[in-house]
């Protein structure tokens, strides 16, 4: 039996990069296998209660454990693995921390419109949700490099996914959502040059995540 731990992942999934950092920032080695979310298999559905990535296994003297959901991947991992803290020690920033990495999940929720849309009413209207949001994020930010100052934390690990579809997405439309964002830019920039984040994803990835909105024929392509 494997004394590794798998993570089972998407190739495009920003919730899966969550982990991906979390195991990273650990210096946790961990198998990664990629699943074709329109053609599930199996064996993934027997062991993903709600047939979502990511998945995390953990061998176990009894057999494999599976945990799911993303958030609770990363807590496990911060209460298990040794390395760098990714959670402030203080319960009342710990809780704050948890606060922000649902509001992570929120912008997420907004950007699956904006990036899948057909129509321009609903990417005009989810353009403006996810400016309003990170606008908030702007008055949370201190004087960086990261969410929470010197200490790269899972709310980090939260946002660099969410940036990283920016780096395609800039390319394409002026969605002037970063505007006068100074902070919430230095943020990006910092967590584009971690070494977690950037091996979160494969090569292919702005190629795969093009190929994704193709297929959707999102309005983002048309959009001006
Ligand atoms: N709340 C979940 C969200 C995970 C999620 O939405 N994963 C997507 C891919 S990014 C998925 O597996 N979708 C497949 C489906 O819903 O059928 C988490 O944080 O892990």
């Amino acid at each position: 039996m494997t004394s590794a731990l798998t993570l089972i992942s998407h190739h495009l999934c920003p919730y899966v990069q969550r982990a991906a950092i979390a195991l990273a920032e650990k210096n946790v080695a961990f198998d990664r296998i990629n699943i074709d979310l329109a053609a599930k298999p199996d064996w993934f559905l027997k062991i993903s209660p709600l047939g979502k990535v990511p998945l995390l296994q953990i061998p176990q003297d009894t057999g494999e454990a599976a945990l799911f959901e993303s958030s609770v991947i990363c807590e496990y991992l911060e209460e298990t693995q040794a390395g760098a803290r990714l959670h402030p020690t203080d319960a009342l920033e710990r809780a704050r921390h948890r606060g922000w990495m649902e509001y992570g999940s929120s912008i997420l929720s907004d950007l699956w419109g904006f990036e899948t849309t057909g129509d321009a009413e609903t990417f005009e209207q989810k353009r403006q949700a996810v400016a309003a949001k990170f606008a908030t994020v702007e008055t949370v930010l201190g004087d960086g490099p990261y969410f929470a100052g010197n200490d790269f934390s899972l709310v980090d690990a939260v946002f660099a996914p969410i940036f990283r579809y920016f780096d395609l997405f800039d390319t394409l439309v002026d969605h002037k959502i970063f505007n006068g964002l100074t902070r919430v830019s230095a943020l990006r920039q910092a967590l584009a040059e971690r070494p977690s984040v950037r091996k979160a994803v494969a090569a292919d990835y702005g190629e795969r995540l093009m190929v994704f909105l193709k297929q959707h024929d999102a309005y983002l392509l048309r959009a001006q």
